[in-house]
């Protein structure tokens, strides 16, 4: 890369190269002949953190000068990925570090490689954290970044005879060589137990005593967080639990031995795992004791951390702001009021003004089973306070409702916290946060004008849109390091790192042929290198010169692989009919996780692996089309798969996928999409121009009439379309399962005779021809190489508006009001 470094001076290779060989020996007792690769890889780590170390201190000491603001990113999930490269990068030292490592025999890519990926998050909501606080470090904006430490992230997938696999995670296995535990900020936090009240006669008001509780430790290991070139260094704070003593002898002596015994397991499993679901609930306790366990401490820690300067906690919302990432960080709510009412002895309207304005909450999804319900009975047994407080906060709630709504109970049954036995908390948080944001304009309207409805009326100024970004500096400059060059050349200026809209300037060259075949270059470069990972780890040869189509995301319906191997089968079908048919070689590469749980989605993985079985061997097909399903799609691969994409697969149902991010990375590497109208595609295509994306498919409001009447008819089409009845057929008569019919027979029996809820709920039957009418429009469209060359271009040179650079930006004018603080060494 060309990166050159403005803040780089002070690095010194020969001094870098000789403390990561000390750092061996004293680490390893090894020297550079006897070290393993991940010996090396921690060797180099720790050299790296030492360079942050100035920069950290120096970021919080100025942070503390200016009495800064915070923003305290709340979040259950921070898919962060390798950090490595990119604090390299962020350090302006990637370049130098290379050259180090190369003269000592080292190629700084299998370096990175040793690491393993932090992915103690599912998808999309967890991995737009990660680029939220690093996008704030590289704009100068504190923020603390506030989630768990799980001993174990998103399971690793295998597949096994086509079948997902979950091996567990264990990402800590050789240490992490980037944090630093800090047990002097211990939290304590109480869970179960039970509220005494008591009698103040001095202050004239009950007092609440939460008594009879266990206690876990919480204990923060920071991770830093680089800006880029500009010596800030945020923090990635995350929660250990510890129990409170290692054997209580205290309660021991009481005779309280299984007392003792309980807090140390409690202590034991609350940061086991990570929950891998995406947008999908499932009312678990533990899951309930996660959350609670991370927000008490983050917010207790904020409040100590405020109060340490100032004395006045009405003044709190000038220096502090907690951004709910979803519902799953809303007990901030209740437990801002606990801390301000019981220990901070406020009187109600006190604690509640101050909480309003410090709590913001963005949602993330719309499907019906991701929303947060607890089960009252489970709440009020694990938060007894909480509880209590939720209550008094939904008995103020409704008060205003019934005077703003007279005798209107749809009102209070839609808006209600507490209804039906369950505590609803997105309601909380929108009733309690003074900001209500979507994640594209699209998604913020439906929500307005369709699922917070009532809210939006009431309360009309809390709800605004930021639609969703990326870093460029991890998914271009790190991911795809010979386009980033390219970039810089072309507009000459590297200042599209911290200014994506500058990559408008490559537009210019849309129709210069020679920087059409130089685009292109850099493109079968990056498809070699992803065949030659598909080749490593899965064992199949895929050309670099056929169209690379890739669908990489989580594995649900509503995302709609099924629709793309189902179009596989048919093209697959057309070919045999008609082996001269007109058509250029694709390969469909899959890369997808299935919660655990998640039978429908475990099936699809199993048909795309067994479609591709049959089509990849059968040479009748001669490789014209390829199927790959890509083992353990994360962050770091990831960032290969993109470099390497001609089409970017965004095919969810119209008005299921909030934002989508992929679609964003996608269009960054030079990839168009072929895709809906749905969450931030409709931006893309805004910004790209219709005629260098593919869509296809019922729009937003077309697929919300069908459903507000039960559905549509799918065996309709099922009748009448022969090609569609084939595949369908196909599914149960042993084509694609070695003669099994019984194993894809859910997946059937879905579009024409589901056990449960509608048939092909997700419009799969009804946008296929669509579908496959747009993908002939994409096979057609790459057979013209320099009209394709142009689009390509074309979406990397309008991709400005989609990093999450503009997107902090929008959030610190809008909800945060930070100032950007200028660090010097
Ligand atoms: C909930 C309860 C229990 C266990 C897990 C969950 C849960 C975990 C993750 C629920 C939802 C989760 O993530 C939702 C998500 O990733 N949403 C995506 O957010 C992206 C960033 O805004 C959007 O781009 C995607 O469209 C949206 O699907």
């Amino acid at each position: 890369t060309v990166v050159k470094n403005p803040t780089a001076i002070g690095f010194d290779k020969e001094v870098f190269k000789k403390n990561v060989l000390d750092n061996l020996k004293s680490l390893f007792r090894k020297t550079m002949e006897t070290a393993s690769q991940q010996e090396i890889f921690q060797a180099v780590a720790f050299e790296v953190k030492d360079l942050i170390i100035d920069r950290w201190l120096a970021t919080q000491k100025a942070y503390k000068e200016q009495d800064a603001k915070y923003v305290y990113y709340l979040s259950m999930e921070f898919l962060m990925g390798r950090a490595l490269g990119n604090n390299l990068i962020n350090l302006c030292c990637y370049d130098e570090v290379a050259e180090v490592l190369e003269e000592l025999g080292l190629d700084i890519n299998v370096i990175e490689d040793q690491e393993p990926d932090a992915a103690l998050g599912n998808g999309g909501l967890g991995r737009l954290a990660a680029c939220f606080i690093e996008s704030l470090s590289t704009l100068n904006y504190p923020v603390y970044g506030c989630g768990i430490r799980y001993k174990y992230g998103m399971f690793k997938q295998e597949i096994h005879d086509g079948y997902q696999v979950e091996v567990p995670d264990n990402w800590l296995e050789n240490g992490n060589p980037f944090e630093i535990k800090r047990p002097e900020y211990t939290q304590t936090v109480k869970f179960g137990g039970y509220v005494r009240i008591e009698w103040d006669a001095e202050r004239q008001r009950n007092r609440f005593i939460h008594d009879g509780y266990q206690a876990v430790n919480a204990v923060p290991y920071d991770i830093p967080v680089v800006g880029y070139g500009n010596n800030v260094v945020n923090v990635l704070r995350i929660w250990d639990a510890q129990p409170i003593q290692e054997f209580n002898l205290a309660s021991f002596d009481k005779g309280d031995y299984l007392q003792a015994v309980e807090q140390e397991n409690l202590a034991k499993n609350i940061v086991d795992v990570l929950y891998p679901n995406d947008n999908h609930y499932s009312g678990k306790e533990l899951r309930l004791k996660q959350q609670y366990f991370f927000v008490s401490a983050s917010v207790q820690q904020a409040i100590r951390k405020y109060k340490e300067t100032h004395s006045d906690l009405h003044k709190l919302p000038e220096k502090v702001c907690f951004q709910l990432n979803d519902t799953h960080p809303t007990v901030t709510v209740p437990e801002l009021m606990r801390i301000l009412l019981d220990e901070e002895g406020m009187e109600w309207d006190e604690a509640w003004d101050i909480t309003t304005k410090c709590c913001a909450y963005t949602n993330h999804t719309i499907m019906a089973e991701a929303l947060e319900k607890w089960p009252v009975d489970l709440f009020m047994r694990l938060l007894p306070r909480i509880y209590q407080i939720v209550q008094e906060i939904n008995r103020r709630f409704l008060i205003e409702v019934e005077e703003r709504y007279p005798n209107q109970y749809n009102k209070i049954r839609s808006m209600a916290i507490l209804y039906e036995g369950q505590v609803r908390m997105a309601n909380m948080a929108i009733v309690a946060g003074f900001s209500v944001n979507g994640v594209a304009r699209l998604h913020t309207e439906i929500l307005e004008k369709r699922e917070l409805r009532d809210f939006y009326e009431m309360m009309p100024e809390k709800f605004n849109n930021k639609t969703n970004g990326i870093t460029q500096r991890r998914f271009l400059l790190h991911g795809n390091p010979l386009l980033a060059s390219w970039v810089t050349e072309k507009i000459g200026t590297d200042k599209w790192i911290t200014d994506l809209p500058l990559i408008k300037g490559l537009e210019a060259y849309a129709d210069d042929t020679k920087a059409q075949q130089e685009f292109m270059d850099i493109k079968y470069k990056n498809k070699l290198r992803l065949a030659k990972y598909i080749k490593e780890h899965n064992h199949i040869d895929v050309d670099p010169n056929s169209i690379y189509d890739v669908q990489v995301k989580r594995l649900h319906e509503y995302k709609r692989q099924l629709l793309n191997i189902l179009h596989v089968m048919y093209l697959y079908n057309q070919m045999k009919a008609n082996p001269q048919m007109d058509f250029y070689p694709t390969t469909f590469i899959f890369g997808a996780k299935a919660a655990a749980g998640y039978k429908r989605a475990k099936e699809t993985i199993k048909l795309i692996n067994s479609v591709a079985d049959v089509v990849n061997n059968d040479p009748d097909i001669r490789g014209r089309i390829k199927v790959v399903f890509i083992e353990n799609y994360r962050v770091s691969n990831a960032e290969i798969i993109f470099a390497a994409s001609d089409v970017s697969e965004q095919i969810s149902t119209a008005s299921k996928e909030a934002s989508g991010t992929g679609n964003m990375k996608f269009m960054l590497n030079g990839a168009v999409t072929l895709g809906t109208m749905d969450g931030a595609n409709v931006e893309i295509v805004e910004e790209v121009g219709a005629e260098n994306a593919f869509i296809f498919g019922m729009s937003s409001e077309e697929v919300m009439a069908y459903e507000a009447n039960g559905g549509y008819h799918p065996e309709e089409i099922y009748r009448n379309d022969p090609d569609i009845h084939r595949i369908l057929d196909q599914l149960v008569d042993g084509t694609f399962s070695h003669g099994d019919r019984e194993m894809f027979r859910e997946i059937y029996n879905s579009f024409l005779a589901p056990s449960y809820g509608r048939a092909d709920q997700y419009f799969i039957l009804k946008d296929f021809r669509s579908y496959a009418e747009a993908r002939e429009r994409v096979n057609k469209a790459y057979q013209d190489k320099a009209r394709w060359a142009k689009m390509a271009m074309l979406n990397t040179a309008n991709s400005g508006k989609f990093t999450s650079d503009r997107t902090i930006e929008e959030y610190v004018r809008d909800i945060w009001h930070l100032k950007k603080v200028q660090v010097t060494l």
